[in-house]
């Protein structure tokens, strides 16, 4: 097992990672920007390093100053967390290449599934479901962009390969609008990721987000740890996450989570990865894979008992996956409300001192966060400060908890969406579960 890991990241993800090493007995390095010396985590981790100032690009993504901290600690691998560098396949070669490992799959692989065009392929390939689409990059030739459209039937969307999570897409609805969008999505694309490749799916109207949380350990062995339903979203940030995703046939459910499986073996995937779907009329239709362990991972960890964090660290390590897909049962429903520094109607970033932190307790309650009374929530990140959990023996019971969690939570000091989440458990087409993406919208009436 590693003697010590540098954690790449800020936040609840880094003091989740930090948890986890010192459960396993690895030594601990946090890496900070200026303005977050005083994190909890880097109060609580064995060394820490100051790389850089505030702005992520000169600290949170500066790889020379990441692997230099690596090296004057003795750092033997380093763990990205999410965002940030995490899904970044140079970063994870430039840590291989100097002698540490990256906790994450190959950089091969990474790039792999960062081009949307040769991860589509690839699971195609496995046997995952996919959207009917161009199954390729679009061709330079209008008329065949054409016939494309014409066999896979409008609305379509055309997507940029190098894009993800929402960036680079349009929808077409009609013949006349196709050439001029692909020209405007494809200049666009190339502006914003400096590539301007990109394919067309048929545009499904009123999908479900669901995706499959596998655990893969490079050595042939992988597992599911079955799914989440992540439809509650705005503007492509989720907000309430679910495990399971409620309403799904198990003849359904049972095909696509083996054909991840399937996947992971056949991509030589190495640990914590998410299969991202769409789920239309009791079909999945895989749009992305997600190389990195995710925001929401601790409700697929209260539903299987699993520690995700420790499992992927094992895998990266090279050992062998601990557990086998019969280890692997569902029990009960677990809830996630992201808690973030905004405004509630606005959405606005709110930074600023929070005077009075009081988190819920009791059984099946879980707060997985960084703050303390007084901290202060800079203005420089991501605005999520916390993410409260629930679990219970049926999706009733963890719903009720997260009504009861919700209003025990208390964030002093600066404005929280802890009205939007008070609202959205109250929601009865919630409550009933399978709402779909653009509920949530809807609702707010965007
Ligand atoms: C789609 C789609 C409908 N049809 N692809 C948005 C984020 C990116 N991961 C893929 N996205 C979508 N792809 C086809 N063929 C609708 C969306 C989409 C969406 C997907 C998941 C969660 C929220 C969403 C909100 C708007 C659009």
């Amino acid at each position: 097992m590693f003697d010590k890991i540098l954690i790449a990241n800020r936040g609840e993800i880094a003091l989740r990672v930090l948890r986890a090493c010192k459960e396993m007995n690895i030594a601990t390095v946090a890496v900070h920007s200026q303005v977050d010396r005083d994190l909890k985590h880097v109060r609580l981790a064995d060394e820490s390093v100051c790389i850089g100032p505030n702005p992520s690009p000169q600290s949170y993504l500066n790889i020379p100053a990441i692997i230099s901290a690596m090296e004057i600690t003795d750092s033997v691998a380093v763990h990205p967390g999410y965002g940030f560098l995490a899904e970044n396949a140079d970063f994870a070669e430039q840590v291989q290449k100097s002698g540490f490992t990256f906790i994450g799959p190959d950089a091969d692989v990474i790039r792999l599934m960062g081009d949307k065009v040769s991860a589509i392929a690839a699971m195609k390939k496995a046997g995952v479901p996919t959207v009917p689409g161009s199954d390729g990059p679009l061709p330079a030739n209008g008329e065949r962009c054409l016939e494309i459209a014409r066999r896979i039937g409008y609305p379509v969307i055309i997507k940029a390969a190098a894009g993800g999570g929402g960036r680079g897409m349009r929808v077409v609805h009609t013949e006349a609008a196709l050439l001029n969008a692909i020209s405007v999505t494809k200049s666009e694309a190339l502006a914003a990721f400096g590539d301007g490749t990109v394919y067309m799916e048929k545009f499904l109207q009123n999908p479900r987000h669901v995706e499959i949380q596998v655990m893969s350990d490079g050595q042939g062995n992988a597992i599911h740890l079955g799914d989440r339903d992540c439809s509650l979203q705005r503007r492509h940030q989720k907000v309430l996450e679910e495990a399971p995703a409620p309403g799904i046939p198990d003849e359904v459910r049972k095909q696509v989570l083996e054909s991840c499986v399937q996947a992971c073996v056949d991509i030589g995937y190495r640990g914590a990865g998410t299969f991202e779907f769409l789920y239309e009329d009791e079909r999945f239709y895989f749009i992305e894979m997600n190389t990195r362990i995710q925001v929401e991972h601790p409700v697929t960890e209260m539903v299987t008992g699993v520690d995700l964090i420790r499992e992927q660290i094992r895998v990266c390590a090279g050992e062998k996956l601990s557990l086998k897909q019969e280890d692997i049962v569902i029990q009960g429903h677990s809830f996630e409300c992201r808690i973030n520094a905004e405004d509630p109607k606005t959405f606005f970033p709110s930074p600023g001192r929070v005077n009075n932190f009081h988190t819920p307790g009791g059984l099946g309650v879980r707060v997985d966060s960084h703050l303390y009374s007084g901290y202060t929530v800079p203005a420089n990140y991501d605005s999520m400060i916390a993410k409260l959990i629930t679990h219970g023996e049926d999706r009733e019971t963890a719903l009720a908890r997260m009504r009861v969690a919700l209003s025990e939570l208390v964030v002093d000091g600066i404005r929280t969406n802890i009205p939007l989440q008070e609202s959205l458990v109250r929601d009865e087409a919630f409550a009933r579960g399978g709402v779909n993406i653009h509920y949530l919208e809807k609702k707010l009436g965007l």
